[in-house]
């Protein structure tokens, strides 16, 4: 088996960024049993492609997507194009025998998601990856190790929110306003961080959704101009005079859920929640204790643990940068030196590379199945939002 993964990246904004650095990054920082190969960038405005190839060290770059996955040197097609496009590109690299990384979520439609994952699971030789990358940070990968370890015990409540504020009146009419690539707004976006983690860290799946919210409050945007395209809420504001099209996707959905163990959990996504600019986070709430996150300040863990004496109980605010103790700490730097955003597509580099050498990763990956069932709660919660009714995770195939 060969020590190199030649990966060819397609998709060259925020995300294509993002994972371009932890290509580049991940063997800096972590021993490697494979190493990433930045061999081609793929993307479709020629202009920017080769500044872009040239600075984040790529060999090659293409606006050819078609061609590249089946070039017999590619090990990896990593998909981090509009969530329109996963379908299509991830098949094509299946198909040409490739591993796939796709950003989440794993497709725009349900449909879609199914057929990545049936093909996925055809592709005996193929392994898949679905970046939700916020399993990654130290914190929310060491809360999976308490529930796993039964300090929570039994789980009874989740309460998870995904708040940010880029989708104002002004915001432009980026795809993810537009159905056609997006699917769906907030709740794609959002929700399937926030399901990813409540499913990861408890171990449950959800089996019901009680009942869901999906409202869109700006229906009319500014049609995006120039440079203003390559941000995600397509930079600048509101020019007097300017044409708009119509955002068709929701802005906020909320939901109550059902977990197979019996728990419950509170859902809430949302770009329109004015001062908060990423803001995703989580509680559980177990018989033996409880664990709180929050990305903002995203190196710590809260523990609070019903076994302590009781005139000394609270809340312990948990740095999780300590080497040997916390997950990914000990690549990194001194404790409290405290790490970022970067960081988690990094360790995810580093995963990934052990799974593809037949090693375990620091904690379980998601691959095209289990996004699936991420995809299953985001359709049941628009299906409930819909019909004003309770929907049975049973009743979404
Ligand atoms: C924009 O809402 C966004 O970049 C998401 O697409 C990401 O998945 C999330 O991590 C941060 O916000």
């Amino acid at each position: 088996m060969s020590d190199m993964c030649n990966v060819a990246l397609l998709g060259q904004k925020f995300m294509g960024r993002a994972h371009s650095n932890a290509y580049l990054k991940a063997g800096r920082f972590f021993n490697l049993p494979k190493t990433p190969v930045r061999h081609t960038i793929v993307g479709l405005d020629l202009i920017a492609l080769a500044p872009f190839a040239d600075r984040w060290g790529w060999r090659n770059y293409s606006t050819n997507w078609k061609e590249v996955v089946k070039q017999s040197e590619i090990d990896l097609v990593d998909v981090s194009t509009p969530n329109c496009m996963h379908a299509e590109q991830a098949l094509a690299a299946l198909a040409a025998g490739k591993h796939v990384a796709c950003e989440k979520p794993l497709a725009h439609t349900l449909k879609d998601a199914r057929a990545m994952k049936n093909a996925a699971g055809r592709a005996r030789r193929s392994k898949t990856f679905v970046w939700f990358n916020y399993r990654r940070c130290p914190a929310v990968a060491l809360a999976h190790r308490l529930v796993q370890e039964g300090r929570l015990g039994r789980i009874y409540h989740v309460r998870a929110k995904y708040l940010q504020s880029w989708g104002k009146p002004e915001t432009p009419l980026v795809w993810r306003f537009q159905k056609k690539y997006a699917g769906t707004g907030a709740h794609g976006d959002l929700n399937a961080h926030i399901i990813d983690m409540a499913r990861f860290i408890t171990g449950h799946e959800i089996s019901e959704v009680t009942g869901a919210i999906a409202e869109t409050f700006i229906t009319e945007r500014p049609l995006p101009a120039g440079a203003a395209r390559d941000s995600i809420s397509g930079g600048g504001r509101r020019k007097k005079n300017v044409s708009t099209g119509k955002s068709d996707v929701d802005d906020c959905v909320l939901f109550l859920a059902r977990f197979k163990n019996g728990a419950v959990g509170t859902f809430e996504a949302t770009r329109l929640a004015t001062g908060n600019l990423n803001n995703n986070s989580i509680e559980i709430n177990g018989e033996h204790g409880s664990i709180r996150f929050g990305f903002e300040d995203m190196n710590l863990l809260w523990f609070f643990d019903n076994n302590d004496d009781k005139a000394t109980a609270g809340w312990r605010r948990i740095m999780c940068t300590s080497a040997g103790n916390h997950p990914y700490a000990g690549a990194w730097w001194p404790d409290a030196h405290i790490i970022g955003y970067e960081h988690t597509f990094v360790n995810m580099v580093a995963d990934m590379m052990a799974v593809l050498a037949g090693e375990e990763p620091t904690v379980p990956l998601p691959n095209f199945a289990d996004a699936y069932e991420t995809q299953r709660v985001l359709e049941a919660a628009m299906l409930a939002a819909k019909h004003r009714a309770a929907v049975k995770l049973s009743e979404v195939k």
